[in-house]
Order: structure tokens, then sequence, then C-alpha cells
């Protein structure tokens, strides 16, 4: 029996394009500038989210920390949600490695910041305080439902960030299953943003790799960020390679994976002792009821033993997210497993 592996989009394996692409990719020293497959994949990236530049980057945690250290000196301040994963997930590198304060405020349930917070955070010019230079956000928000950020909203915290001479960029690791879902370009999402850093291991399927994009004089900092990261790649136009199939394949088809999460939603939805969150996008959040005798991991260990991999979220939480390997025999595999474990409880 197949796994179905539903804890996240990263665990998504190369398409058989990708792995033709790679097998062919024209290489060279990235370092030098010269690997011309990173240089079509950076081209191509910055003109689908309509900036002037791009920078490949080995991940979405390196792509973020990159644009933060590049937008931000030590000490200064940076404005973003409490349940961003530049702040949750990312290790405080911000703050361990560029002497960045995190200034969080609270995301509401849709993964926006309200207005009035982010103005209240920003500090006045004073020397008791340390400088706000950035506001992030974050779209789709992966611990807000996977909800996406309209247009309208970005251009709000825009307007915002202009006023008061702040950066702005956003971690849009899965902006294009954002654009699919409100069903815009993706560079109306990254219009009025200074900088962009997307990913094209999650729900893309490449293997590894994000790109950071901005303005030319932006990127060229950043690459200097990046190489003291270690993260100048060399021959790096063998990912680069899977990168294009990536944008030029795959993030079209994103929608079949809103599709199914809906689909796994409702199917949960019919079985008692699940409580499950709005699903927008291909993220899908559901929780044990108070009165299911079950701890989350025990409840992940069950559901493994029938091949079905899911995530354990903190409280009674569980995490499940469609991807390109994930077909509608999948999805049904997975509802049979969850039935099996919380009818087998019941009796
Ligand atoms: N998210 C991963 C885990 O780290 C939680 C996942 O399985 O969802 N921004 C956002 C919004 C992300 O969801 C992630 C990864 C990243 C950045 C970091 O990307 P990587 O893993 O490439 O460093």
């Amino acid at each position: 029996m197949k796994i179905v592996d539903l804890r996240s989009d990263t665990v998504t394996k190369p398409t058989p394009a990708m792995w033709e692409a790679m097998a062919h990719a024209e290489l060279g020293d990235d370092v030098y500038g010269e690997d011309p497959t990173v240089n079509r994949l950076e081209a191509m990236s910055a003109e689908y989210m309509g900036k002037e530049a791009a920078l490949f980057v080995t991940s979405g945690t390196q792509g973020n920390l990159v644009a933060l250290l590049t937008h931000c000196g030590r000490g200064d301040e940076v404005i973003l949600g409490d349940k961003s994963h530049t702040f949750v997930y990312e290790q405080g590198g911000m703050a361990a490695l560029g002497g960045i304060v995190p200034h969080i405020i609270p995301n509401r349930p849709d993964g926006t910041l309200r207005l009035a917070d982010i103005t209240a955070a920003i500090r006045p010019d004073n020397m008791h305080f340390p400088r706000t230079r950035l506001i992030c956000l974050e779209n789709t928000h992966n611990n807000c439902n996977g909800t996406p950020l309209t247009a309208g909203y970005t251009a709000q915290v825009a307007e915002l960030a202009r006023a008061h001479g702040l950066w702005f960029h956003i971690d849009g690791a899965r902006i294009f299953n954002a654009a699919v879902a409100l069903d815009v370009d993706v560079r109306e999402l990254v219009r009025h943003v200074d900088s962009v850093t997307f990913c094209l291991s999650k729900g893309l399927c490449a293997p590894v790799g994000s790109v950071l994009c901005g303005p030319s004089d932006f990127i060229a900092e950043a690459r200097r960020a990046r190489k003291i990261l270690g993260g100048g790649m060399r021959q790096a136009g063998i990912l680069a390679a899977a990168g294009i199939v990536a944008l030029e394949q795959l993030a079209g088809r994103l929608a079949e994976d809103h599709i199914r999460a809906r689909r796994l939603a409702a199917g949960l939805a019919t079985i008692p002792g699940l409580e499950i969150a709005p699903v927008s996008t291909n993220i899908l959040y559901f929780s044990l009821a108070n009165d299911v005798p079950l701890t989350p991991q025990e409840f992940v260990a069950r559901l493994k033993e029938r091949n079905v991999l899911v995530l354990a979220h903190g409280g009674r939480s569980l995490r499940a997210v469609t991807h390109y390997w994930i077909g509608d025999e999948d999805i049904e595999q997975a509802l049979a497993a969850v039935r099996g474990v919380l009818v087998r409880m019941k009796n």
C-alpha cells in the first residue's frame, strides 16, 4: 500500500520532467555569476514577480534571513506576526545572526495584522528605542490555516510602510497558492512590496530552493548576505533546472491541490471526534475533540500504521497538506484510515 504523506508539501519529490531537466542542465560557477541555468531561473523569477532582479537561495529560511539582513542593520527592528514562520520556525535567525529585533504583533485568524497594531508598533525617533526598519507579512499564512492575503490588504500595508519610510518584505513561500486561490496574477500580490521570497521546493515540487526577488541594488546586496551565510552554491544550475520546470509546469496546477484539501476537509467533517478548520488553499488543520482518548502523537502513530502521515501541530491540532503527489485515491485512503482509527476508539 502506498504511503500517503500529508505532513507537508515540502515532501514533494521531483517530477519526471524535473529529473530530465536536471540531467541535462547547462552549468557554470554561480558565485562568478556564470551558471546559465541559475541566471535563467533568476530572470524568470523576477519576471514572474514583476521585480527587477532575483536571487536563487537554498531555502525559504535562507531567503527570509537574507532579506532581513539586507533590509536591516544590527539593532534595527522588524514588525511581524506572532504566528509567522519567520518568528516561530526560523530559530530567531534574525536576532541570532543579524542582531535584528523582532517586534511581534498578533496575527488575526486570517493571517493579517491589524493596521492599527502595525502603526502602534512603529517606534518614534528616540534614542531609547530600536529603529523600526521593516514590516513582514506571510502569504499564504501557514499557521493561520494557509489563508491567502489579498492584493488589497497588501497594498494597504505597503502604503503604511511607505508613509513611515519602512521596507516591506513578504514571505511568499506559497505565494502561488495564494494567487490561485484568489484568482489573481501573482504580481498583484507583491506589486507594492520591496522584496518577496517564494519557494520552489514546496507545492512546486522542486527538490531544493527558493528565490528572493526585489530591486537590482537590493539583490546585489542580498547576494553578499547569501555568501556570508554559506549560500554561494557553484554549479547550482542542476537545482535551478528543476526550479524552471516548477515555474513553467507546476505553478498553474495548484488549484487541484486546493480542491483535494477541501475534499479531505469535507470527508473529515463527517467523522465524529474531529473539528475542522476552514480551508482555502492546500493546508488543512483539524483537531481531536476532547472526548477522543488519544493524544495527537498517538493519533499520528495509529494513522502511520495505516500508511497515512499527518503532522501533530501543538495542542490537539493536526495538519494535513495536499500536493502534487496526492491524488483522489490518496484522499480516500486517508479518510478510510482516519475513520478506521477513530471508529475503533469508539468500539
Ligand atoms: N514550512 C515548513 C515547516 O518549516 C513548518 C512546512 O512544512 O510548512 N515560510 C513559510 C511560510 C513556510 O511554511 C516555510 C516552511 C518556510 C518559510 C521555510 O522554508 P524552508 O523549509 O525551505 O526553509
